[in-house]
């Protein structure tokens, strides 16, 4: 498929920008902890990496706006820990997001048996039409490789979803796995427009949504980072 172009807005162009968001679109990415999450919040956000592994607490989120086909798109990022003890807290950000990344370490053979279970959880907390992309990270550790191309083959024709590789460190994928999310949300939400549908996050201008859930989100989270 030929993908509709992304461009960033970089953060002085975005806050001298006035023109309200056409669309927006709440993210999350989940997935074992170190696959990569934040890092890759990080590289998109901000194009910096750091090796330092610094876990996440809770919940973190990021602001992103973006311009997809002339139109403005605002993305709000939520950065959930992979670890086992946040889980209650993470999965309550699972319901009312749009789209939701899978991660693993392609480095690291049990954090990819690990996304069939992590999928489950999608399946049991969000939404029946949240688009999910599955992510496989630290491209660039060719000689540490642990999952095969057969390995994604096959996860990807058992759980029918997209998946794609990304390097925090080289940049590589990062920037297409955002766009595509982006390409699907706006597809369906055009179908949805067609077919009469709900439109629940169609915004212009901005409206906060008004659902619980979200205002529960905001207050939960740790940090915002406004980029
Ligand atoms: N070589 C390499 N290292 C990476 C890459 N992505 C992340 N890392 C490193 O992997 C470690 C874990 O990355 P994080 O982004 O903190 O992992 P996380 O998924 O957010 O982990 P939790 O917050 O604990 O769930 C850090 O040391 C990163 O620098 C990558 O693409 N390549
Ligand atoms: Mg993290």
């Amino acid at each position: 498929m030929v993908g509709f172009g992304m461009t960033v807005i970089d953060a002085s162009a975005d806050s001298a920008r006035k023109d309200a968001p056409t669309y927006l679109f709440k993210l999350v990415l989940i997935g074992d902890a170190g696959t990569g999450k934040s890092a890759t919040i990080m590289k998109f956000a901000q194009d910096r990496y750091t090796p330092e592994y610094l876990s996440t607490i809770g919940v973190d989120f990021a602001i992103k706006m973006v311009e997809v086909a002339g139109e403005l798109v605002k993305l709000q990022i939520w950065d959930t820990a992979g670890q086992e003890r946040f889980r209650t807290i993470t999965n309550s950000y699972y319901r009312g997001s749009q789209g939701i990344f899978v991660f693993y370490d392609l480095t690291d053979k049990a954090t990819f048996d690990n996304v069939e279970r992590w999928v489950h959880e999608i399946q049991r907390y969000a939404q029946e039409d949240v688009s999910i992309i599955v992510v496989g990270t630290k491209a660039d550790l060719e000689d540490k490789r642990e999952v095969t191309d057969e390995d994604i083959k096959g996860l990807a024709k058992e759980l029918e979803l997209e998946h794609f590789e990304v390097s925090c460190v080289t940049g590589e994928g990062i920037h297409r796995i955002f766009e595509r999310m982006v390409e699907k949300l706006i597809v369906a939400k055009k179908i949805a427009r067609q077919t009469g549908g709900q439109m629940s996050i169609m915004v212009g201008p901005i409206k906060k949504s008004s659902k619980k859930s979200d205002q529960t989100d905001e207050k939960k989270s740790k940090t915002c980072i406004i980029l």
